[in-house]
């Protein structure tokens, strides 16, 4: 994890505190399905959870991430959709405020379902209003894969995985593919 992703931090000195790779829970887990509170206070717990999440997400190769898929259950989500990787985004509390009628379908990934990619229907555009990583209340705009992502991020923080858009056959499929992959990388990992 490179500091220049986190323009936030200012300076690394010796004292600089490392950030974590936390795992990241994999369909079926039944964590999942978790619905997150909302953040009473953007505190330094919150903020070393957010620098853990974005090196997560980063190291991961993800364009977004959502804290239940790391099992913690608030409302946090990271976002980095530039094409330089180095714009990210801290979402806290988003609340959508309003949505295109329009709709698209996107072919759509996940970091908690590795190799599966599947097309969702979403709204096009979308404007989201949230607490940044300052505390601060933000409104975005969104459209295109940032508002792919927000749509997809939101919805895993109400314990929604978008495979849960796909129909019960390939969903099946996928939660059977799922558990044999993990099972094959406990037998390789022992
Ligand atoms: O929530 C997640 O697991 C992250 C997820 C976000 C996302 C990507 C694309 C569409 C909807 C939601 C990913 O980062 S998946 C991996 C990825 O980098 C990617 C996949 C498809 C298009 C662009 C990026
Ligand atoms: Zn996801």
């Amino acid at each position: 994890m490179l500091p220049h992703l986190l323009p936030h931090v200012t300076a690394v000195t010796e004292h600089a505190i490392a950030m974590a790779l936390l795992p990241i829970l994999r369909f079926p887990d039944p964590r999942l399905h978790t619905v997150a509170k909302p953040v009473a206070q953007v505190d330094e717990r919150i903020r070393r959870l957010v620098d853990d999440m974005l090196a997560t997400m980063y190291e991961a190769d993800g364009v977004g991430l959502a804290a239940t898929q790391v099992d913690v259950h608030e409302r946090v989500i990271v976002m980095d959709t530039s094409d330089t990787r180095d714009k990210p985004l801290v979402i806290i509390n988003p609340e959508i405020v309003s949505a295109s009628t329009d709709m698209l379908v996107n072919e759509e990934g996940c970091l908690s379902v590795p190799t599966i990619y599947d097309r969702v229907e979403r709204h096009a555009q979308v404007t989201v209003r949230f607490i940044d990583r300052q505390g601060e209340v933000c409104e975005v705009a969104a459209d295109g894969l940032t508002a792919v992502c927000v749509q997809h991020e939101m919805d895993h923080l109400v314990g929604k995985v978008f495979v849960e858009y796909l129909s019960p056959l390939k969903r099946d499929r996928i939660k059977s593919k799922m558990l044999k992959k993990t099972r094959d990388e406990q037998v390789r990992g022992r």
